[in-house]
């Protein structure tokens, strides 16, 4: 049976991901841990205030609670690393080597993702390949392809089951995104029911690998279950639903509230961000070896995010 410490728990991924642990795994056998103090549902189970930074806390934790699996997501995305990049060092690097290292030293299944973000301008950016050229130009990208190799490291050196996917953007109606380059394509939901408008900060034709969280969170479920003989590749694997830019967001959501109008002021920070990202990265290694298969297309996801988010602000 799985028990299952995960950090970062208020974040875009963390707080859907907690629901779908307790629902596959039993309330009581899912840790939730951030850095901040439990609201809403997440008060509703185990959660424990666990700054990652903190090595001594994670283990005590980790030990108090007998778990025998780290999800490890607390971190600073793209956009607030480029602003702070010390400080996403710090936070990214020295909570993924504690996790790391209290998985070790208590014989833990480990998983963190990495993301589109681990590539960089010089690679190929149609059809990514699973294993191509990754020399990012961000401090995000440094931390993620560092962090992949560190990944490997513990796996092949210390024996630890490491795992991990290199997630696009991912687009949800539960938490916001906070700091990410992909949040417009979140936000541009919001403003098309709040607005019938949206101004992108990314630029007409910026294509991007991005994907629905239930297809997210169903595939870390599917690679921490997966047989480890059949796993050739561990840190990370290409996983993607979708390849799209702004304007085919503008379309899809066309087609539920006509009159949305999509304009454009690009912010180059960010621009610059995404423009260093591949286009559409290839998933056939996590197809082959773990059977991943996304449920959702950018239409499927307009009509359940319109929809959702529509409930949600009335
Ligand atoms: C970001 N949402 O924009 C994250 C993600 C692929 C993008 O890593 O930083």
């Amino acid at each position: 049976m799985k028990r299952i410490l995960v950090t970062g728990a208020r974040g875009q991924i963390g707080s859907e991901l907690i629901t779908k642990l307790r629902d596959v795994y039993g309330h009581s056998n899912i840790i939730a841990t951030d850095i901040r103090e439990a609201e809403g549902e997440l008060a509703e189970g185990p959660y424990e205030v666990v700054d990652v930074t903190d090595d001594k806390r994670i283990y005590e934790v980790a030990k108090k609670h007998q778990v025998d699996t780290i999800m490890h997501l607390a971190a600073l995305l793209s956009a607030t690393a480029e602003k702070m990049p010390k400080v996403a060092w710090d936070i990214n690097m020295g909570g993924l080597i504690n996790t790391l290292e209290v998985s070790r030293e208590l014989n833990l299944q480990f998983f963190t993702p990495s993301s589109i973000g681990a590539f960089g301008p010089s690679t190929p950016k149609a059809q990514t390949p699973q294993d191509t050229l990754q020399r990012p130009t961000t401090m995000y990208g440094v931390n993620k392809v560092a962090g992949e190799l560190l990944c490997d490291y513990y796996c092949e050196r210390y024996g630890v089951d490491t795992r991990g996917v290199r997630f696009p953007g991912l687009i949800s109606y539960v938490a916001p995104p906070g700091g990410g380059t992909t949040d417009y394509a979140v936000e541009i939901y919001y403003e098309a029911i709040k607005q019938k408008a949206y101004t992108s900060y990314i630029a007409e034709g910026t294509y991007m690998d991005m994907m629905y969280m239930p297809d997210a969170l169903e595939a870390i479920v599917q690679l921490m279950e997966a047989d480890p003989k059949k796993l050739v590749h561990r840190n990370a694997f290409n996983i993607s639903a979708i390849s799209a830019e702004p304007m085919d967001f503008a379309k899809a959501i066309q087609h539920h509230i006509p009159g949305f109008q999509i304009s454009f002021d690009v912010d180059p920070v960010r621009q610059k961000i995404a423009d260093s990202w591949p286009d559409s990265i290839d998933s056939s290694a996590a197809e082959a070896e773990w059977g991943f298969k996304a449920k959702y297309d950018i239409n499927s996801m307009t009509k359940d995010m319109l929809e959702k988010i529509a409930e949600k602000l009335k």
